[in-house]
């Protein structure tokens, strides 16, 4: 296996090194000489006492594990699996895939002919191994000092309580829920006892307009939709019902009409009385659920029993209901979980991400309870009512570890809790990274830098805390049982140091198993392009050391005159001049070279713009990667449209950069869509 063997040259060259040793700079030069002083080759090395306490302490460690998941994956997630419950074990095959469209349907299976159920496991397991008075969940509401927390016990309660109203109206086995709720604890409630009972959850963000909610109704319809009256995003007021409202109805127009709307008064942000209501279809959460008996018998699923269904966008047409199994993901989102983040059961654990995404699935919801987590919930936006907002609550919890997008600024406040970082959703810049580090960390927290996707149901590449040193900017190696390959446009693998397109080579119990009701368009978009891997849709170069660092989509790769060039690789080159705060890049179309490179620059606080610091800008990127690489425009950007996931919307950005601007599409899911008109003014300036 050609990856083992870099992995093994990699560690060679580290056996050399006093494990865990601080001093980089030392470091640096015994093992890198002199002449390798790029950013890529600045190693961090965990620390002394942070390796002699993580789960996989070394380098020799990590590759024993994975080098065994790999030869012999059965074995590996078997073992893993069995520490389980299990109603009735899987059969004699743990696993079977085909992922060549070549030969036949594309299947993946794990643990198929296992029988378990995934709440019981993150619930009722915890609870008879003794952590049933351990919180399971802190919710911190948007305004500061309204909070509440639920036991693993108490959460039992409540989860049994839903599950018994949704089997009384009718809900069974394979029926789908639309679950539409902000950061409120009955979020995770109503995604447990879907799984409880067998029934297929499709969270819909609670950021998306009333067409999009329409479309995902149409699409998966559902027996019911979960919802709330209201939510305080800071200090505005989101009508959720109404947004409830005007997509059930559009959805009874197309033909598929729900009976049953199961609101949440959700009190801080709007009474009953205020909330427009439906009468026969609608039904106050308050007022029934708590009437059912707090036990509910679990439903036992089949392994490759549907659990959810997640809608994610594809680059063209409808979003795409991508569907996971219960067994392998839940597995694979346990094992992830406590890997990547080296838990311990003293951990205190806040994931900023809402739960209508993936990350909130993964490792809000399923990957941390299945650990008998203690997990902070925070309804609000990390800068209500100031900035300082997200450290309050680090400090308030004692939050050890904090798994987050890397847009947060920080001030004031102690975090001396912290001991491990997390990072997902974009490449993380270098400059980006050791602000991360040495701001948030206080150099003293391995990050996380977690490569996966929404179809991955989890962590793919991904560091391990404490087993080897890090590389500001790169997500480092695969996970055990993962193959990432590397491969060129015609789809061959590509060996050592090199870069082209990321794909996946044999299935992990994490992946999804199709898309929710076109199987055909699943194997076209993920299986087609080439033939034998799954194609993550990502670029990808791989270091002499075998570390991966992301380059972004591979829609976001700019062809400049035959020039491939990664908008991560500018970004990271505009970012390192000092007075540049934040970029993002996008290709636009040029006469000569094919395309332009269209760069959005958001400055350091109180920087003035001015030509002469446009022209610095652009300098800074011709010395990094190269004439050719040059912005042919610095757009200022005030600030950047992002998603609440923290995501850089670059569809929108393309299209204020070719001024396409009738065309801008749903801005509905952007934290605060006024940016988009800021930067259309500046267009020009
Ligand atoms: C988990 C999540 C997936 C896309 C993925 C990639 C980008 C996510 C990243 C990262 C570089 C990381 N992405 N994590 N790129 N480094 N650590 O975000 O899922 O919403 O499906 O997005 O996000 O481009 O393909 P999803």
């Amino acid at each position: 296996n050609i990856h083992t063997k870099s992995y093994l040259r990699h560690v060679e060259s580290m056996k050399i090194l006093p494990s865990g040793a601080g001093q980089i700079s030392e470091l640096k030069a015994v093992i890198l000489g002199d002449s390798l002083a790029s950013e890529e080759n600045d190693l961090v090395f965990p620390s002394q006492p942070f390796s002699n306490q993580a789960l996989v302490s070394s380098p020799q460690k990590y590759l024993e594990m994975y080098k065994r998941s790999i030869e012999d994956p059965a074995g590996f997630w078997s073992d893993i699996a069995s520490e389980f419950y299990w109603e009735k074990k899987w059969g004699q095959q743990v696993n079977s895939e085909n992922l060549d469209v070549t030969k036949g349907k594309i299947s993946i299976e794990w643990f198929k002919g296992g029988i378990t159920n995934i709440c019981y496991n993150c619930l009722d397991a915890n609870i008879k191994a003794g952590n049933g008075d351990k919180v399971a969940l802190h919710w911190e509401g948007n305004e500061p000092g309204v909070d509440g927390s639920l036991t693993y016990r108490q959460l039992l309660e409540r989860v049994c309580q839903l599950a018994n109203f949704l089997k009384d109206k009718g809900v069974k086995k394979g029926d789908t829920v639309i679950i539409y709720l902000p950061m409120i604890m009955e979020l995770p409630i109503a995604m447990l006892a879907c799984a409880r009972i067998g029934a297929v959850h499709s969270v819909v963000f609670a950021g998306y307009s009333a067409e999009s909610l329409n479309q995902r109704v149409v699409d998966c319809k559902p027996k019911i939709v979960i919802t709330c009256n209201a939510v305080m995003r800071g200090k505005k007021i989101i009508d959720l019902k109404n947004i409830v409202d005007a997509a059930l109805l559009e959805s009874s127009q197309n033909g598929i009409s729900v009976d049953l709307c199961l609101t949440f008064e959700n009190e801080s942000a709007m009474k009953k009385e205020a909330t427009k209501w439906q009468k026969g279809r609608d039904i106050w959460w308050q007022d029934v659920v708590p009437k059912y008996p707090t036990t509910c018998d679990v439903e036992w699923v089949d392994a490759e029993d549907p659990l959810f269904l997640l809608y994610t966008s594809g680059s063209t047409g409808k979003p795409k209901g991508v569907l996971h199994t219960t067994g392998g993901y839940m597995i694979y989102t346990a094992t992830t979980f406590k890997y990547a983040f080296d838990y311990k059961d003293s951990d205190i654990y806040w994931c900023t991400a809402d739960c209508g995404w993936i990350t909130g699935h993964s490792y809000v919801t399923y990957g941390p309870l299945l650990n008998g987590a203690t997990v902070v919930l925070y309804e609000g936006v990390p800068n209500y009512p100031d900035s300082g907002r997200c450290w309050e609550i680090v400090d308030k919890y004692n939050v050890t570890i904090f798994y987050t997008a890397p847009t947060l600024y920080v001030t004031r406040h102690s975090r001396k809790s912290l001991r491990v970082l997390g990072s997902v959703g974009e490449p993380i810049n270098p400059s980006a990274w050791r602000w991360f580090y040495n701001v948030v960390g206080d150099s003293r927290c391995p990050i996380s830098d977690t490569w996966w996707q929404t179809e991955t149901g989890g962590f793919m590449i991904t560091p391990l805390p404490g087993a080897w040193p890090q590389k500001p900017g790169s997500a480092t190696f695969p996970f055990f049982g993962v193959q990432p390959v590397i491969v060129d446009e015609k789809g061959n693998e590509i060996d050592g140091e090199c870069s082209g397109y990321l794909c996946v080579k044999s299935s992990w119990p994490g992946a999804f198993r199709t898309l929710y009701g076109d199987h055909e368009r699943y194997e076209t978009t993920y299986f087609k392009a080439f033939a034998g891997y799954y194609f993550s849709g990502d670029g990808c170069s791989r270091d002499k050391d075998g570390y991966h660092w992301l380059t972004g989509r591979v829609d976001d790769v700019i062809n400049v005159s035959g020039h491939r060039i990664g908008t991560a690789e500018v970004e990271s080159a505009l970012v390192s001049h000092p007075q540049c705060a934040e970029a993002a890049v996008v290709g636009v179309e040029h006469e000569v070279k094919g395309q332009g490179i269209y760069a959005f620059v958001t400055l350091v606080e109180g920087v003035p713009y001015s030509e002469d610091l446009r022209k610095s800008l652009v300098l800074v990127v011709r010395n990094q990667i190269g004439a050719f690489a040059a912005p042919d425009k610095i757009h200022w950007a005030p600030s950047l449209p992002k998603t609440r996931s923290g995501k850089i919307m670059r569809r929108i950005l393309r299209k204020i950069a070719s001024r396409q601007l009738d065309e801008l599409g749903d801005i509905s899911t952007l934290a605060d869509p006024s940016v988009v008109d800021q930067l259309i003014s500046l267009a020009d300036s």
